[in-house]
C-alpha cells in the first residue's frame, strides 16, 4: 500500500484548485513551456553590437566546446587547425564529429537539436544547405525567432569596456534593445591589470602599474562612467580557483576599494564566477581553460564584509556546489546561479538542481545558457526544460505524499520565480 493511499485524500485536496498527484507532471511540463525565461548570462550581443555577435552554422560548429572534442577524435593538430579558414574549420569538425562519429556528446547533440528546430537536415556529408539557410536570414528577425524557439524573453550580455572591437561601438552610442541587458565585464581590469592599465591611462585615467596613487579612484570613475553609458544590470568577473578575498593584490584592492563601492553606488549586483584554471592547454586557445576546486571562504569573507552589496555567484567546480548552497543559506545577499560551463551537462545539472531545491527551496537561479553563438540558446534551454520537468514534478509529488497538494498557480509562481523574478528582483532590473 503506497503512502499516497494511506493519506486521507480529502485532507490533501483541502485547498482550491489543488492538483491530483497524477496531474502534477503535465502541469509542470506545460508551465515550463509556457513561461518565457530570462537568460542571466550569455556572450550574445544586441543587433547594434552586431559586429561582435556570433551566429550561423560555421560559428555553431566551431564553438570551443566542439573544438576541444574535435582534437580528441582528429589527427589534425591545433597548429594545423588554427591555420584553417573558418569554413575549413567547420567542415573538418562536421566531418569528424557528425559524419565519421555519432554526435552523442551534449555539445554535438546540441547542434543537431538546433538544425532540427530550424527545419534543416541533421545528417549529410557537408554544410551547404545550412550555409544557404543562414545566408538568407536577416539578423534582427532571426534573433526574435530564435528567442521564441528557445522560450526566452531576454538575455543578459557580457560587455567588455576594454574590448577593442566592442568598446568603440558603445562609445559611438549603441542603440539599446529591450531583449538584451548589458553587463559590465571586468576580467581585463581585475585579472589582467598588468597588461591593461596603460589602456586606461591612454583613455585619460590616472592609472599606474601597481594600481597605486589615484588608480583606485580612477578605476571607480571609469566604472561609473561606463555604468552611465551602458546601464548594466550587474558587473561581472570570472575568477581563478586560487581566488581569495580579502587578498593583498591589485585585484584584491580594486575589488574592495573600486568595484564593490561602484556597485553599491549604482545599485547593482556583482557577479563572481569562480573556479577557472585559465589556459591549462594554451594550444587550444578558448578551449584551453580548465576547472579547479576553489576555497569558498572567499565567498564567506566577501559577503560578510560587504553586506551592502549583492552577489550573483556561480562556481565551476562540481565539488564546490554544496558549499555554495550552504553559504546561500547564511547570506541573503548571495544568489547562486547557473550550472556553469563544464557543469552544463544534464546529469550534473540534475544533481546540482535537486540539491539546491532541497536546501534553498526556489530562492536560486537554476541555469543560464552561456551561449556564445545565438542559436545555442535553442538547445541549451531545451535541455534545461527537459531536465527540470522530472525534478520539479518529483518535488511536488513528494510534497503531495507528505500531505499537501499544490495548485497550478503555485507551480506557475515557482517556475516564474526560478527563471524570472529571482533575477529581476535581485538585480532590480525593472527598477532601473
Ligand atoms: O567566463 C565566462 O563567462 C565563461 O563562460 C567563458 O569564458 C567560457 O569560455 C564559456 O564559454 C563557457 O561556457
Ligand atoms: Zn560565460
Amino acid at each position: 500500500m503506497t503512502s499516497a493511499t494511506l493519506l486521507d485524500r480529502s485532507t490533501v485536496r483541502d485547498h482550491r484548485g489543488a492538483l491530483n498527484r497524477d496531474e502534477i507532471t503535465a502541469a509542470v511540463e506545460e508551465t515550463l513551456v509556457s513561461t518565457p525565461f530570462i537568460d542571466v548570462h550569455t556572450h550574445l550581443y544586441m543587433p547594434s553590437l552586431g559586429a561582435v555577435g556570433l551566429w550561423g552554422i560555421d560559428e555553431l560548429i566551431t564553438y570551443h566546446y566542439l573544438e576541444a572534442e574535435f582534437f580528441r577524435s582528429s589527427s589534425i593538430t591545433p597548429e594545423q587547425y588554427w591555420r584553417f579558414s573558418k569554413t575549413e574549420k567547420a567542415d573538418a569538425i562536421w566531418r569528424v564529429l557528425f559524419v565519421e562519429n555519432a554526435p552523442v556528446s551534449e555539445a554535438t547533440r546540441g547542434v543537431v537539436a538546433v538544425l532540427q528546430a530550424l527545419g534543416l537536415p541533421t545528417t549529410g556529408p557537408d554544410l551547404t544547405e545550412a550555409r544557404e539557410f543562414f545566408a538568407s536570414q536577416t539578423l534582427d528577425s532571426h534573433i526574435r525567432r530564435v528567442f521564441d524557439l528557445a522560450g526566452i524573453s531576454e538575455v543578459v550580455m557580457t560587455n567588455d569596456p576594454l574590448d577593442p572591437d566592442e568598446a568603440p561601438l558603445w562609445e559611438r552610442g549603441a542603440d539599446s534593445d529591450r531583449q538584451f541587458h548589458p553587463v559590465l565585464r571586468l576580467d581585463r581590469i581585475l585579472n589582467k591589470w598588468a597588461t591593461h592599465w596603460r589602456l586606461l591611462e591612454s583613455q585619460g585615467y590616472a592609472a599606474s602599474e601597481d594600481a597605486g596613487g589615484r588608480s583606485v579612484a580612477e578605476v571607480r570613475r571609469f566604472l561609473l562612467e561606463w555604468c552611465m553609458r551602458m546601464r548594466p544590470v550587474y558587473m561581472a568577473v570570472s575568477l581563478p580557483d586560487t581566488f581569495m578575498f580579502p587578498e593583498d593584490s591589485v585585484r584584491g584592492r580594486l575589488l574592495a576599494e573600486a568595484v564593490l563601492p561602484a556597485c553599491r553606488e549604482f545599485g547593482i549586483p556583482l557577479s563572481l564566477m569562480i573556479g577557472v584554471r585559465y589556459q591549462v592547454n594554451p594550444a587550444l586557445k578558448l578551449a584551453g581553460d580548465g576547472v579547479g576546486k576553489a576555497d569558498l571562504r572567499a565567498v564567506e569573507h566577501i559577503c560578510t564584509a560587504n553586506a551592502g552589496n549583492r552577489f550573483l555567484i556561480s562556481v565551476l567546480s562540481r565539488e564546490n556546489q554544496h558549499e555554495l548552497c550552504v553559504y546561500a543559506r547564511k547570506f541573503n545577499n548571495l544568489m547562486p546561479f547557473g550550472c556553469w560551463w563544464f557543469l552544463n551537462n544534464p546529469s550534473i545539472v540534475e544533481e546540482i538542481t535537486r540539491e539546491r531545491l532541497e536546501m534553498l527551496g526556489t530562492t536560486f537561479i537554476p541555469q543560464h545558457s552561456d551561449a556564445r553563438v545565438l542559436e545555442q540558446v535553442i538547445y541549451k534551454w531545451r535541455n534545461t526544460r527537459r531536465t527540470m520537468g522530472p525534478i520539479l514534478a518529483n518535488m511536488y509529488r513528494l510534497l503531495w505524499d507528505d500531505g499537501r497538494a499544490v495548485t497550478r498557480a503555485e507551480i506557475q509562481a515557482d517556475i516564474k520565480r526560478l527563471f524570472r523574478t529571482n533575477f529581476e528582483r535581485f538585480a532590480r532590473v525593472r527598477e532601473q
